[in-house]
């Protein structure tokens, strides 16, 4: 496996762990994203706001989750040093 199927792959087993939690296990409610983001970035979590303003900025679909597609969108941000709050 090429080194970039293996990052999608890793990418991949994040997520499912989390979105499994509550809910659809293909989408990830705010309530899982906040775990996601405490447990795999450390440090202090985004504050409420911060953390409302982010989901809606992933959701960009407007259904209320954020599916593996949306997702992808943070890790590269994240890549990029992109998130404002980190
Ligand atoms: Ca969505």
């Amino acid at each position: 496996m090429t080194t970039i199927f293996e990052a999608i792959g890793i990418l991949r087993k994040v997520f499912d762990k989390f979105a499994g939690k509550e809910g659809d296990a293909k989408t990830l409610t705010k309530k899982e994203l906040t775990e996601l983001l405490k447990e795999q970035l450390g440090g202090a979590p985004p504050k409420q706001a911060e953390m409302d303003k982010f989901f809606k900025m992933l959701d960009d679909d407007g259904d209320g989750v954020v599916n593996f597609n949306e997702y992808v969108v943070l890790c590269a941000k994240n890549a990029n040093k992109d998130l404002t709050f980190l």
